[in-house]
């Protein structure tokens, strides 16, 4: 695709979903830091992923964490997000943070801790039900730190075991998404250690079993471009946790430490058709803004998502096609170069106008009071979950 017109229908019908846990206080495992303003329940998190829907206009659903976000009524918390304009999106089960989890949820060599985790996927297959979420989000600390601490392989049977009993509960537009992870909690193994992990779980389970990649979980120097075309091309992408990190799983907003990192993942999804309504792949934030104010931050994630994808849809399809047949390793290279070095946001500011929005959205986002009035309304906001 090289036509702006044709980039610009893309781009107004994408959906980027944010989380609810990033508008929560958060921090290191030295400090969380209290910020001004923070939500103090679900309802105002929707409030605050509504306000970025509104500013950006491509962002219209929140990803929930249980427990973090659990109420007496979730089909109550569905209408109050749909009367804000947004959608309740990917449920995540949390099945890392008590102590039956020490050694592990799924994989765990108790089979009644086992059954307690499988016990709380099964709730959240229920509560996707009532919310009518299309996605499962699955990302599990389980590992071990030491040399024969567990059967590795014994682990995987246990985690297929688990998987199953949730995935054949999902009603039939539910997808469970896999994440991978390298490390972290655990330092020796860890269950789900990266995409080749997930897709082999993935395929034993069946068709609505796909990975999810966050961006934030690759060793260093990793190539997560190519892990998107091969997921792609097999038809088990599922999604994105969008994240940018330096050093380990730093959280920082996407796009931040690696735009051009940002842009070839992009890149492979415009070229496969991974754009596509019909690839159905879920585009989500993952993100901690531990210093930065939250909703302005989330705006910003937004908009480096949008800019980066606006470029991948410039680049010269044909060009780069007829580059590649004739063996032109520098044309190639250029036109994805010229593409990625295009400065987009004098056309997405265009964009927005067109669309009925303002078009700087950070900008309107400080005028419009909104950060003053949740600071005085709002006394006492959550964590979002641990460290508090
Ligand atoms: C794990 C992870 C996973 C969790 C989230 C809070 O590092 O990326 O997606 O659910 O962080
Ligand atoms: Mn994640
Ligand atoms: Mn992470």
């Amino acid at each position: 695709m090289s036509s702006w017109a044709a980039a610009a229908e893309v781009l107004r019908a994408q959906r980027i979903e944010t989380p609810s846990w990033a508008y929560g206080n958060s921090g290191t495992r030295f400090k969380v830091f209290a910020q001004r303003g923070i939500p103090r329940d679900p309802y105002e998190k929707i409030d605050d992923a509504a306000k970025v829907h509104e500013l950006t206009g491509v962002a219209p659903s929140i990803a929930l964490h249980i427990p973090w976000d659990r109420v007496e009524d979730f089909g109550a918390l569905g209408r109050y997000a749909a009367d804000r304009g947004i959608e309740l999106g990917a449920i995540n089960p949390n099945v890392f943070q008590e102590d039956d989890y020490r050694l592990g949820s799924l994989c765990n060599p108790d089979p009644g801790v086992r059954r307690k985790a499988v016990d709380h996927l099964l709730e959240c297959v229920e509560i996707g039900r009532v919310t009518g979420s299309g996605v499962l989000s699955v990302w599990m600390a389980d590992g071990t730190n030491y040399a024969g601490q567990d059967n590795i392989r014994a682990r995987q049977d246990r985690l297929h075991e688990g998987l199953r009993e949730a995935y054949d509960r999902m009603p039939e537009n539910m997808r469970l998404l896999l994440e991978y992870k390298f490390f972290e909690p655990h330092f020796y193994t860890m269950d789900v250690p990266d995409w080749g992990t997930s897709f082999a779980q993935c395929l034993r389970l069946g068709e609505r079993a796909q990975v999810l990649v966050d961006t934030g979980h690759h060793a260093p120097g990793t190539n997560i471009e190519f892990i998107v075309a091969v997921l792609l091309r097999e038809g088990r992408l599922g999604g994105f946790h969008f994240n940018s990190r330096n050093y380990a799983d730093d959280d920082l907003i996407v796009g931040a430490a690696d735009p051009f990192q940002l842009f070839r993942i992009m890149h492979e999804l415009v070229s496969a058709g991974g754009l596509d309504p019909a690839a159905n792949v879920a585009f989500m934030l993952d993100q901690c803004h531990n210093l930065e104010p939250k909703v302005p931050a989330m705006i910003r994630s937004v908009l480096n998502v949008q800019e980066a994808t606006a470029k991948a849809l410039l680049v010269d399809a044909g060009a780069l096609a007829r580059a590649q047949a004739e063996g032109d390793v520098l044309g190639a290279n250029a036109v994805v170069m010229d593409a990625f070095n295009t400065d987009v946001r004098p056309r997405l500011a265009e964009l927005r106008e067109d669309m009925g929005l303002d078009p700087d959205p950070i900008a309107a986002y400080h005028r419009s009071g909104y950060q003053e009035r949740i600071e005085a309304e709002r006394t006492g906001g959550a964590a979002m979950g641990w460290g508090a």
